[in-house]
């Protein structure tokens, strides 16, 4: 983010680490010792290579609520503290969880191409769509984001159950002890799960087949978490009704196959993307960073 980009440039003499790969080899070789903290972006990161090219390092301070693309078990052994912005970004990413909701079962989006292509006048009324309040929603992962998204849908009358590694204390939720119990009992799974190695491909074959023919797919945490090769091929033969992604296993990759589909909804991760929720975020990151280098200690500490 730009502002913060300025920030720590003017404040506290920031330095800009090179895109191009070469140059990138050539300024850590010569000053990687240098740098004691990092400020990087959710989904930027610090991976493990230029975590071991940072032999300095002490903090890594992160803009984004995911510090998945961090190398957290090579922090952990070195003792570099991580932080990140949670809570912040909660309503602007349970409201897109929610945007994805609607516009998948509605079919919004296909309905507003369909009338800039003009079929509306030519073919006549858009097909039917599906019934979006009242729906059993699952969701995977009842952190959070994950609760702000269960107490939207409220609102829509959805009896609404989550599946996480333990039973959240004092929800009104029922708890799934599988994911495929979960999706098993849902029209909607919306993954709201923290990314990172204990999450890879939680939503595979058989959670998409639990989910079946007429269930729909939400995914607004990390494209890691679904097999998506799985999703894509049970998109493509009518085994899932459709799906809202707003992740992506390999970003600004898309499946190419998922350009073609209409019932599909595709954004380009832009969960906590409002002016009102990156500046909250930037003031977290921003005060991480000044109580780091003031007293030692982050804001909020992931490790
Ligand atoms: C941001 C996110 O897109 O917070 C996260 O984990 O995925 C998003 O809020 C990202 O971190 C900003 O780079």
């Amino acid at each position: 983010m730009p502002s913060v980009q300025d920030a720590v440039v003017l404040d506290y003499g920031a330095v800009r680490l090179p895109d191009e790969p070469a140059e990138r080899a050539e300024f850590l070789q010569r000053r990687g010792s240098d740098f004691d903290v990092a400020v990087t972006s959710g989904k930027v990161g610090v991976g493990p290579e230029l975590m071991r090219a940072l032999p300095a390092l002490r903090a890594v301070v992160n803009f984004g609520v995911g510090y998945d693309a961090t190398d957290i078990s090579q922090a952990r052994e070195r003792g570099i503290a991580v932080s990140n912005t949670p809570e912040v970004l909660n309503d602007c990413v349970a409201d897109t969880a929610l945007a994805l909701y609607l516009d998948v079962l509605r079919r919004i989006s296909a309905a507003d191409r369909y009338v800039r292509a003009g079929q509306w006048a030519t073919a006549g009324n858009f097909p039917l769509a599906t019934k979006a309040s009242g729906k059993r929603v699952g969701i995977l992962g009842l952190g959070r984001i994950g609760r702000v998204i269960a107490r939207r849908l409220e609102g829509f009358d959805c009896t609404i159950s989550y599946h996480n590694r333990r039973p959240v204390a004092e929800v009104p939720y029922e708890y799934c002890t599988s994911r495929v119990d979960l999706a098993l009992q849902s029209d909607v799974l919306i993954i709201a799960a923290a990314g990172g190695p204990d999450s890879v491909k939680l939503v595979g074959p058989e959670v998409i087949e639990a989910l079946g023919p007429s269930g729909y797919l939400i995914n607004v945490a990390r494209g890691s978490v679904v097999d998506e090769e799985a999703l894509v091929a049970a998109l493509l033969t009518g085994q899932l009704a459709g799906a809202g992604l707003d992740v992506f296993d390999d970003e600004p990759k898309v499946p190419h196959d998922l350009l073609a589909l209409d019932n599909v909804v595709l954004l380009p991760h832009l969960g906590s993307g409002t002016h009102e929720t990156r500046a909250a975020m930037a003031e977290l990151t921003l005060a991480n960073l000044k109580q780091y280098v003031t007293t030692g200690n982050l804001v909020t500490p992931v490790c």
